[in-house]
């Protein structure tokens, strides 16, 4: 794997990216137009994505694993985890309001979630590294927008769309870790009070750490590592769901409490 791409074309890349984000419009997949780029190429777009919002004074909010359970790998035809990041202004609280005129198309998928208290490095980070460098788990809601039209795209397109990262509202409690058993928690979605979608964290790869430990050892490709106190949504443990304007969302997470907002 190397860049294939000139800085040129990944600034260009990048801007097309974040102004589709930012202004909430739709645009074809990039690999219509760069076929042969490289995942390292889909991975430059996204931090020049991450350098142009930093250099605008966005703060970084935390790391993000997408497509980690078999239902959202089926829903999107894919086999393998992407990572991303979210930033400042896509927090929404618990019990507040996303505005869908500022999205395109979102979707809404339940994921659980931690901060660290350590820092984590691959290569040859393993579950028992993360389970050490856990401060504590807590439950949030994504919403996810992917710019591409009608969700259509391949995954070095998505990465550089900072896999449609849009929005997230975190809710419900903190617990230690130790006090949860991750793969049994159950996770009820209700959409306008009618359950849409039922899981259990066992559905994002056996067990939702796992996907903390792969996104160590990816980032460590990059030379980059997780660092102590980072909050990681860890990949939603159902497919996503499609929503639309007026539309309640609450989900229900076993032992840790309920995340709920509305779209206005
Ligand atoms: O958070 C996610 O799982 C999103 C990954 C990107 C693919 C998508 O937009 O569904
Ligand atoms: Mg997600």
């Amino acid at each position: 794997m190397a860049i294939t791409l000139d800085q040129a074309t990944i600034a260009k890349l990048a801007e097309h990216l974040e102004n589709a984000e930012l202004q909430a419009y739709d645009v074809t997949k990039i690999t219509d137009d760069y076929p042969s780029m490289d995942w390292d190429d889909a991975y430059a777009i996204q931090d020049e994505i991450r350098r142009r919002k930093e250099a605008r004074g966005t703060r970084i909010a935390g790391l993000k694993a997408g497509l980690t359970s078999r239902a959202k790998m089926k829903q999107m035809g894919v086999e393998t985890p992407v990572f991303g990041f979210i930033a400042d202004y896509m927090s929404v609280p618990d019990g507040g309001e996303v505005k869908f005129d500022e999205l395109i198309h979102p979707k809404v998928e339940a994921e659980i979630c931690v901060v660290t208290k350590a820092p984590l490095r691959g290569p040859g980070c393993h579950i028992g590294n993360v389970m050490a460098a856990i401060d504590f788990v807590l439950p949030a809601v994504e919403v996810i927008d992917s710019r591409y039209r009608d969700f259509k795209f391949d995954l070095k397109s998505v990465i550089a769309d900072n896999t449609s990262s849009a929005r997230f509202v975190i809710g419900g409690n903190m617990r230690n870790l130790d006090e949860l058993d991750l793969p049994t928690l159950g996770v009820v979605l209700e959409i306008n009070g009618e359950i849409v979608s039922m899981a259990a964290g066992a559905a994002v790869l056996g067990n939702p750490l796992v996907a903390i430990a792969m996104m160590a050892n990816e980032l460590g490709k990059r030379g980059q590592e997780i660092p102590a106190g980072t909050f990681i949504m860890t990949g939603g443990v159902t497919e996503a769901i499609p929503v639309k304007k007026g539309d309640n969302v609450n989900v229900r997470f076993q032992d840790l409490g309920n995340v709920s907002f509305r779209f206005a």
